[in-house]
């Protein structure tokens, strides 16, 4: 038995040398990170992630009172995972107009909504001037909330469909109210996994490089990585050190968000993570993204419990109401679509953290 289930509970020298050195809060190396993301034991791991977590945050599980707006679903780049998309003309294919979205927002009445998150498909129909029309109506409709939208797939198909640079769509879109971007799109950076999962997409290079110029213009941005589909712990690993040299050198990234891969209605096929790797890879994620300061349970596509249980394993932040998820439910999430905020305190004060309401860009409001 022993020749097929690796003895997770005691670790070798090399293994617990490395343990050490995550417990003593150094920098980890990415193979040092691999060695421990396969070999450590889960409890000692976990219990490494935890210690660096209370660290920096306490028992704090920070969360933002939002709501996602996913303006259209006509996308032209069919990525294999996505469920969401539809090709133009195709039954179930929508586009919301500005009066559509700001008509959303009110229907949400007084309610006191921090975050307003916004990404849609590639629509080739939709100009630069309907992005920026949609960034004014809303700073109107909703002036105590951030703005944080359009992932940088989004940014280079304005840049390539007007044919001006994604510093000056990013500039216009910060003009436009424009707070911050998503960290969206990244999926996992390997081209060769790419090149399955996603083929027309822009390349891992090129998101990195429109992060890194949203951050030298002083735009923070979320980072994500699909996981649990045909990635293993090296494509794992490496993606988390890109994000780690460029934050190295901008310190752009506000929160590193795992985004659990969900498997149904899509062309891809695959399982979706289980349990333990969720936490084995918040753990990581928590000590090898040493200088990004949050890491996101994202309960929209882990499921409540899952999320919860990361809160122990390295992540700080649950995301917020979100009022209705389509992404990962047009693949299958059984999460609900959106939570009130009492029951997104209730879950977080379950987990045995203290529920801290947030801005977009997390500075705490209580
Ligand atoms: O980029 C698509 C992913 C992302 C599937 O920045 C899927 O605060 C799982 O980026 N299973 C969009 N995931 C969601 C996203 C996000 C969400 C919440 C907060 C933030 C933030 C960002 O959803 C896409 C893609 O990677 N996705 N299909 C799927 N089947």
């Amino acid at each position: 038995m022993n020749a097929i289930i690796p003895d997770y509970v005691t670790p070798d020298a090399e293994t617990a040398a490395i343990l050490a050195k995550a417990r003593a809060g150094q920098r980890l190396t990415p193979d040092e990170a691999l060695i421990l993301a396969v070999a450590a034991p889960l409890h000692e791991w976990c219990g490494a992630a935890m210690t660096a977590r209370l660290a920096r945050h306490g028992r704090n599980a920070y969360y933002v009172h939002n709501v996602h707006i996913n303006f259209t679903n006509v996308c032209v780049n069919a990525c294999r995972f996505c469920a969401f998309f539809k090709a133009k003309g195709a039954a179930g294919a929508r586009t919301l107009s500005v009066a559509d979205i700001v008509a959303a927002l009110d229907a949400r009445g007084d309610a006191p909504i921090r975050e307003i998150h916004v990404v849609g498909g590639l629509n080739p129909e939709l100009p630069l001037e309907y992005y920026l029309d949609m960034l004014r109506a809303i700073g109107q409709a909703r002036p105590d909330a951030g703005i944080k939208a359009f992932t940088a797939v989004e940014v280079a198909h304005l840049a390539d469909t007007r044919g001006v640079s994604e510093y000056d769509i990013l500039g216009a879109l910060a003009d436009a109210g424009l707070m911050m971007l998503p960290g969206g799109g990244a999926e996992v950076f390997a081209p060769a996994l790419r090149e399955k999962l996603c083929p027309e997409k822009i390349s891992g290079e090129r998101w990195l490089q429109i992060h890194a110029t949203a951050h030298g213009m002083g735009l923070p941005t979320n980072a994500t990585m699909l996981f649990g589909h045909i990635e293993n712990w090296a494509d794992r690993i490496a993606h988390l050190s890109a994000l780690r040299d460029l934050q190295d050198l901008t310190g752009g990234f506000t929160c590193f968000i795992p985004l659990a891969y969900q498997p149904a209605n899509n062309a891809l096929g695959a399982k979706g993570p289980d349990g333990v790797t969720v936490l084995r890879l918040m753990a990581v994620s928590r000590l090898f993204l040493d200088n990004i300061p949050h890491l996101k349970a994202y309960w929209a596509m882990l499921g409540i419990k899952a999320a919860q249980m990361a809160l122990w394993a390295g992540a700080d932040d649950f995301d917020g109401t979100i009022v209705e998820e389509r992404i990962g439910h047009a693949a299958g999430a059984d999460s609900p679509k959106g939570l009130t905020l009492p029951e997104l305190r209730q879950a977080i004060e379950a987990a045995g953290m203290v529920p801290v309401e947030r801005t977009p860009d997390f500075r705490p409001l209580t």
